[in-house]
């Protein structure tokens, strides 16, 4: 049930102040550490951030699709890394669970995924399966009243902080596609899982990616989330609702680029006047703004369709394609308005054009948002 307006305004005006005075002022050193700090990953928790689209009956703050992206507008306001921490147990880590988990499934996990106590993550990617899904190797073979996973996962965000992953395998190897694909809950601590370095990455430090090795580890048949075959619909509906969630927070960061961008032009002194006053520069600004603004209408709409039970595959695909690519031309815009001031790390401006290229690729890059939008509408959807 949505929260009544003035909780869901105290809601976003406390986001707001942890995201203003608690993340922002140590944004540079979170890169430079690569490490979110403790304290404010517990600030999150206690925030209840780990647990915004857990129902509340299993402690969560049950938020509907458009209470969180507006949180996400807020979290966005910020490095992404930070987003990261709890990124995983909001969406892709948990949402399998939340639309397809048994009530039992759902009672044992998601309350610890909700309070933090326990982090998800999300385990479909795999070295040769990227864009392509459905062509997942790792196996999981039905042996008694275990599955037995083999095989590598790649590029797997939280990995290390996991307390379970959402597992996608193959469990029929005579399928060769999406229909041989089952989903799992599958424990971190299982024998037989290694977890890889963290990855060397362009931008988003303090977020980190990991190989997850599976060697012989046994996952009991009570941990398979829907029905065997199935594993390939539960990854596309929970990719569907986190391409959503990502484009709120690409809203975020454009928002705050933009404020960042009117800041400086207000300050910077050039040819004897305010950066500001040129129209040129004015262009640019407005160029931004109107992006950001159509994005972030786009995404509360389809988050609103979404709360009403309606479809929203190819919605949430548009919302990921434009936000994503919207985001990555605002850090370019702002890095041209900071001019060499934009390259320079002290300002911070070039950090978040590094962070948001991500965004075009993580949960289907944006040659897959246009497939997924021109197979909908093809198909008369
Ligand atoms: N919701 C429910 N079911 C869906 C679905 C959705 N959004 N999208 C596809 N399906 C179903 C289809 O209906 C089809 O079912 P049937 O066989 O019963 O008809 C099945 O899944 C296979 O669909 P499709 O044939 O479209 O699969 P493709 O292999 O062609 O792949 C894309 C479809 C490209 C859209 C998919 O592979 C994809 O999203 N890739 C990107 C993956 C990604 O985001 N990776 C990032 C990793 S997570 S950070």
């Amino acid at each position: 049930m949505a929260l009544d307006i003035e909780t869901r305004n105290q809601l976003i005006e406390t986001v707001r102040r942890f995201v203003t005075e608690e993340c922002v002022p140590i944004e540079a050193k979170v890169s430079e550490d690569d490490k979110v700090p403790d304290s404010i990953i517990a600030q999150m928790r206690e925030l209840g951030l780990f647990g915004l689209s857990i129902p509340t009956e299993y402690g969560g703050l049950g938020l509907t699709m458009e209470e969180e992206v507006l949180v996400c507008f807020e979290l966005g306001q910020t490095s992404p890394a930070f987003r990261s921490v709890i990124g995983t147990n909001v969406g892709i880590g948990s949402q399998g669970i939340v639309m397809f988990g048994s009530e039992a499934q759902k009672n044992e996990w998601l309350p610890k995924l909700a309070t933090g106590e326990m982090v998800a993550s999300f385990a479909l990617t795999e070295p040769g399966a990227g864009s392509d899904a459905a062509s997942v190797k790792v196996s999981a073979v039905h042996d008694g009243k275990d599955y037995v996973v083999n095989g590598t996962k790649r590029f797997i965000t939280n990995a290390a902080r996991a307390g379970m992953f959402t597992l996608l395998a193959r469990t029929d190897p005579s399928k060769k596609g999406a229909g041989g694909i089952s989903a799992f809950i599958v424990p971190a601590k299982t024998p037989g899982i290694t977890i890889g370095k963290s990855e060397k990455k362009m931008g988003q430090q303090g977020a980190h990616i990991h190989d997850v090795i599976f060697e012989n580890a046994r996952v009991p048949e009570s941990l398979r989330l829907g029905k065997e075959g199935e594993g390939f619909k539960v990854a596309m509906q929970v990719l569907d609702r986190g391409r959503l969630h990502i484009s709120a927070v690409c809203v975020g960061v454009a928002e705050r680029l933009i404020r960042e961008a009117v800041n400086y032009a207000r300050e910077r002194e050039q040819f004897g006047q305010k950066i500001a006053e040129f129209q040129l520069i004015q262009g640019m600004l407005a160029d931004c703004k109107t992006e950001a603004y159509a994005a972030r209408c786009m995404v509360l709409e389809t988050a609103r369709k979404r709360d009403r039970g309606e479809p929203v595959s190819m919605e949430a695909a548009c919302c990921k394609y434009f936000a994503s690519e919207m985001v990555g031309r605002v850090a370019d815009k702002a890095v041209q308005i900071f001019g060499g001031a934009g390259y320079v790390a002290d300002y911070g401006i070039e950090r978040f054009y590094r962070d948001v290229r991500i965004f075009r690729l993580y949960e289907g890059t944006s040659q897959i948002q246009q497939i997924v939008i021109a197979r909908n509408l093809l198909r008369g959807d």
